[in-house]
């Protein structure tokens, strides 16, 4: 049967309508994936292909098991968003620490993140590193530099109120009144200073509660128990309690404390500042009295920091990562939670 204008007609329209329908979809499809290439934040777009961006993170060792907890959040987060994280462990030598940053700035990264180890000695190079256009985010730790616009935040706990937490813990369990040993952190770093001011602050009010030693166990257990050991030696049967400024350092004591054969957590109170898992066995095994929290999954909070920089936006200078107390009370029942 042959076919009319109409039919032709209809025919024709029908085809325009296919076509218009199909320029539609290509339009779509086209927005969509200009969209797409231009939404991945986590990658510098150099005009055809959009390359990851690269962060060099200077971080300051493997002294504990946070430290451990804060790499691990910090790699773990640069993988999930496809970072190229150039991590240089400085085995807790600021030399190393700046010869590393030097490095980055050599290797033109977009972005630095710095864990360091002690306060003071870090303008030249962070002054090296904004001239290269490279913004620099301070995590866990913070430095004393006259221009603070050398870095662009500081991401941390407020370390002299950790120390005020575990002083008014330690002045309620002792009734205000006993001789406590202080285990410090590394000399020169924010956290062993900070917390050391907080807690002399907070057992102040309390004229019964002295400080009778005081050392460095530089963070870690195996110091940490050495300088108990000398402690006990130095003041046997003097001892009421330990303020520790990490939980590894208090483990390590809890260790020299039962090899002298008293009880930890009985005869000695113990309190401490991190909250990793270690401490929260020994506090449901009743060895180690209460733990101030510092958390260390600073991964998110660094990277969000470090795209919003590059993103041309200024950030407060401090970003406080809130921190709470513990003890044999509550151990048994946030255990299970616990991250890290
Ligand atoms: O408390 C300790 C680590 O800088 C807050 O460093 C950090 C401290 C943490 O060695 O365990």
């Amino acid at each position: 049967m042959p076919r009319n204008a109409s039919t032709r007609s209809r025919d024709g329209s029908r085809r325009r309508h296919a076509s218009v329908l199909l320029l539609t979809c290509a339009a779509i499809a086209a927005c969509v994936f200009a969209f797409a290439s231009c939404s991945k934040k986590s990658s510098s777009d150099s005009g055809s292909e959009s390359k990851p961006l690269v962060v060099g993170f200077s971080q300051i060792g493997a002294e504990s098991s946070w430290r451990t907890a804060e790499t691990k959040s910090i790699r773990d987060e640069a993988d999930k968003r496809g970072i190229d994280l150039r991590l240089y462990d400085a085995q807790q030598k600021q030399e190393n620490q700046i010869k590393a940053i030097n490095s980055f700035i050599a290797q033109r990264v977009d972005a630095i993140i710095l864990a360091p180890v002690v306060e003071t000695g870090w303008e030249p190079v962070l002054m090296q590193a904004k001239a290269a256009g490279i913004p620099v985010i301070l995590v866990d730790r913070g430095v004393k530099v006259s221009d603070e616009s050398l870095y662009a935040t500081l991401i941390a706990s407020d370390f002299v109120a950790e120390g005020r937490m575990a002083a008014q813990w330690l002045a309620k369990a002792l009734n205000g009144a006993g001789n406590i040993v202080e285990l410090q952190g590394t000399p020169g770093s924010a956290p062993a200073i900070d917390r050391k001011r907080g807690f002399e602050e907070g057992i102040a009010p309390h004229a019964g509660l002295k400080i009778t030693r005081s050392q460095t166990g530089e963070f870690t257990r195996a110091k940490g128990k050495e300088v108990m050991e000398a402690f006990l030696k130095a003041a046997p049967g003097q001892i009421n309690a330990v303020y520790a400024h990490n939980d590894d350092m208090a483990l390590g004591a809890i260790q020299a404390i039962e090899e002298a054969g008293l009880k930890p957590g009985t005869d000695i109170l113990i309190v401490s500042i991190d909250g990793v898992r270690a401490a929260f066995e020994a506090m449901v095994a009743g060895k180690l009295n209460c733990t101030v929290e510092c958390n260390p999954l600073l991964g998110p909070a660094a990277f969000d920091a470090v795209e919003k920089v590059l993103a041309g936006e200024t950030l407060p200078k401090n970003i406080v990562v809130q921190d709470r107390v513990f003890d044999q009370s509550t151990a048994a029942e946030v255990i299970d939670s616990r991250e890290y």
